[in-house]
């Protein structure tokens, strides 16, 4: 098979011509894909990234010709206790925002960065009126929320979208305990990184679920690309960044470049993590402090686990319980093997907390009912796949290798080699080549037939128990890691890479790393037309999405 791709000639041209525009001086170390030269992360370095956007299409920014001084400051982020039955409103607006002395428009659900955090027990159903405030056409997501088809959200199947001062009404009932989240389903690369996210923490009817602890903090993670203190704008048309996705240069927790939280001494506060961001893969740990992971995308892990951080991928969430032993500072931060990034600081006061749960904390605690949703899917584990998927990308308009050779974007190429583990933590020079989704195509493709994307239907029925074997190609012409998301439906990661995941959790999304590759168990349990996707934003905008028909 061969592939239209760009030779590394066509590549460097096109990259010269990026920073000639920008007058941007070339960093060679800047070039590599994940190189060393990358490995500080550093803001400065980020920021001369960002100045080589954009190949001359057209942009956009939130409000962009408006005048910022009439726009309603950002509020943080409210709870909303909803009870069965009750009706919200969610009003996605205008708003403006000041990070580092710079103002400039984002968007907030009524107002606010993160949305509300809706609060709501398991088994109740509520309705939200949604009316579009934005400059923008909008919808809303009900991240692994096993919702009614018609609520999902999802724009070009299950909705149209909601024109700007239109609205729509969602009915949501949470089956399942746990902490999910909503964002928009159109143009996420710009709205959702923008500011359009919110939690909905779904309270188990049982409050002997989780261990006591003496506190709960929700905190949703996020980057934005800035230059000169300002966001660097977007494709009008289609996503920028198709590529590697948008990695920011500027970390928020909960819309603050400067997260802080106060805690006592011995206290343990139970952290709700969500990664927000478009593209980057998070490892948050606090070093200094003791963490236990207790549970995920939906729900809690069949047993608790010390760990020293948590990996979170686009949409994942990770539920973890962390004890701050002695007084001091410590730094919440991105700990990945390229580099450590601090994302905000917890300032752990002299007095004792009380009452201490310590004990609790320091017993690892095995969750028998969430072995037992899974024991009807024992018999299941082992059979061979159902479906084989494989990730993969072509690129276009770039001139062919002249052996006829894949001319590999990663690999052993001078673009740098693929990440021993499998993952891109952090964006690099050609990440920023302008790179626009006519460019590239990023493909889900069935194996045995060869159906991709938009082509791409699986069809099942409820009870269904349909085991997808994820493969992740490691010599596509750009190896990178994808978050696969299935809409409407929950599912088990069964194994990676041949071994088996011997403590299970019911998820939404599997992170596949490049060259990996990962089975996973779907509980088909909800009838409709669903989507599934990478929930790399830019990836997803690239059509990088399969159709799956769920019969009743
Ligand atoms: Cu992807």
């Amino acid at each position: 098979m061969k592939y239209p791709l760009f030779s590394l000639a066509s590549s460097c041209l096109l990259l010269a011509a990026c920073v000639s525009q920008t007058n941007v001086p070339a960093n060679p170390q800047g070039m590599m894909h994940g190189g060393q030269g990358m490995m500080g992360g550093s803001q400065q370095n980020n920021e001369n990234q960002g100045m080589m956007n954009h190949g001359g299409g057209a942009t956009f920014l939130p409000g962009e010709g408006k005048d910022l001084s009439v726009l309603p400051e950002v509020q943080t982020s409210q709870v909303v206790e909803i009870k069965d039955g009750d009706m919200i409103m969610l009003k996605p607006i205008l708003v403006r925002k000041t990070i580092n002395g710079k103002s400039f428009g984002m968007y907030g659900y009524n107002g606010e960065i993160p949305g509300p955090l809706l609060k709501v027990k398991q088994g109740s159903t509520f309705t939200v009126d949604v009316q579009n405030g934005i400059d923008l056409p909008t919808s809303i997501h009900w991240h692994g929320i096993r919702v009614a088809n018609a609520s999902d959200g999802a724009v070009g199947m299950t909705q149209e979208e909601i024109k700007p001062g239109g609205s729509f009404r969602y009915t949501i009932h949470v089956p399942d305990e746990g902490m999910y989240w909503y964002h928009p389903h159109v143009r996420e690369d710009i709205q959702q990184d923008m500011g359009l996210y919110g939690n909905i923490l779904v309270t188990s009817a049982d409050n002997k679920t989780y261990a006591p602890v003496n506190r709960e903090e929700v905190l949703m993670l996020d980057d934005l690309l800035l230059k000169d203190g300002l966001p660097v704008p977007y494709g009008r048309d289609q996503a920028d960044f198709t590529l590697m996705g948008r990695f920011g240069n500027t970390f928020l927790v909960n819309g603050d470049p400067s997260y802080t939280l106060n805690a006592k001494r011995g206290e343990i506060v139970r952290l709700f993590l969500t990664n927000a961001a478009n593209t980057r893969t998070y490892r948050i740990g606090i070093p200094g402090a003791k963490m236990k992971l207790v549970g995920g995308d939906s729900g809690r892990y069949e047993r608790e686990t010390f760990v020293d951080a948590v990996t979170l991928a686009p949409s994942e969430r990770a539920i973890v319980d962390v004890l701050f032993e002695k007084a001091g500072r410590f730094s919440i931060e991105n700990r990945n093997p390229t580099q450590t990034q601090p994302l905000g600081t917890v300032i752990v006061a002299q007095d004792a907390s009380s009452p201490s749960y310590a004990k609790a904390f320091s017993i690892l605690r095995t969750n028998a009912d969430v072995s037992a949703s899974i024991e009807p899917f024992r018999a299941s584990f082992d059979k061979t796949p159902d479906h084989t998927l494989v990730l993969d990308m072509t690129m276009m308009g770039g001139r062919m290798d002249s052996t006829g050779s894949p001319q590999v974007m990663g690999g052993n190429s001078m673009m740098g080699g693929i990440p021993p583990d499998g993952i891109e933590w952090e964006g690099s020079g050609v990440n920023q080549m302008g790179m626009m989704g006519n460019m590239m195509q990023w493909k889900m493709i069935d194996q045995p037939t060869g159906a991709a994307n938009k082509d791409l239907t699986y069809t099942a029925k409820v009870g269904d128990k349909l085991k997808i074997r994820i493969i992740n190609k490691k010599d596509s012409p750009h190896p990178m890691q994808h978050p696969i998301h299935f809409h409407g439906q929950r599912f088990l990661v069964l194994s990676e890479n041949g071994v088996k995941n011997t403590n299970l959790i019911w998820k939404d999304t599997v992170l596949v790393p490049a060259g990996h590759t990962v089975d996973i168990l779907l509980d088909v349990s909800n009838a409709g037309d669903w989507m599934f996707h990478c929930h790399i934003a830019e990836h997803l905008s690239n059509g990088m999405m399969g159709q799956f028909k769920v019969l009743p």
